[in-house]
């Protein structure tokens, strides 16, 4: 097969390729090599291929090896004609909107890696919940000024937002970031039913 990405099933990057592979009808044509390990032991992260030892990472028959999740899902839309990034302007907002729902990924994943990667004594509590602050500033900027375009057409950006909370609640579902969030998490409890979504669930 022409393209083969390297993959985990509970990497929230991971997911916003596979459904955009799934909402591109791409699925079908890549290949899934199981990658895992972390900063601190790379495992079989793929090292040769992306220098930076993070999945997604895509290789193709032809041309580097593409990271990361954000550069792949945009080749792939490009490659089926998804139509997942609108004309400009409104592609700044969307682009916009996909870097805050990769940021909130970013932040959920280094709180997990402090608590499971670093000795007990130099875990630090203030750096976990200013992790935490990015997150829940960023999802409550979403439901003050971005629930009209996460009401437009599938875009990039509803992707990115769906499986960052989708992450929270797998990894962070204690923290009920639904609480003071009512449009949010309607719109996360439609997303969420999406068969893409039900099809790449983290477990
Ligand atoms: N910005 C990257 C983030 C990817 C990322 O952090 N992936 C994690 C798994 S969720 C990883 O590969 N971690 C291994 C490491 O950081 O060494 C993307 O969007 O693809």
């Amino acid at each position: 097969m022409a393209l083969r990405l390297h993959h985990s099933p509970t990497s929230p990057f991971v997911r916003m390729v596979d459904v955009t592979l799934l909402e591109t009808g791409l699925s079908d044509q890549v290949e899934r090599v199981a990658a895992t390990g972390t900063p601190l032991d790379a495992g079989d992260l793929p090292l040769g291929l992306n220098p930076l030892g993070k999945i997604p990472t895509l290789e193709r028959a032809e041309g580097a090896a593409l990271h990361d999740s954000r550069v792949i899902c945009r080749y792939l839309d490009d490659l089926a004609g998804g139509g997942l990034y609108p004309s400009k302007p409104r592609l700044w907002e969307t682009l916009t909107l996909e870097a805050t729902g990769q940021g909130v990924a970013e932040a959920a994943v280094l709180m997990i890696y402090e608590q499971r990667l670093r000795p007990e004594d130099t875990r630090s509590a203030p750096w976990v919940e200013a992790q935490w602050a990015k997150i829940a500033r960023s999802i409550d900027a979403i439901e003050a000024r971005w629930m009209s375009h996460l009401a437009g057409p599938l875009d990039t950006s509803h992707i990115a937002v769906g499986c960052a909370l989708g992450y929270v609640d797998f990894r962070h579902g204690a923290r009920g970031w639904r609480s003071g969030r009512p449009a949010l998490a309607a719109w996360a409890a439609k997303f969420h039913a999406r068969p893409s979504m039900v099809a790449t669930a983290p477990v």
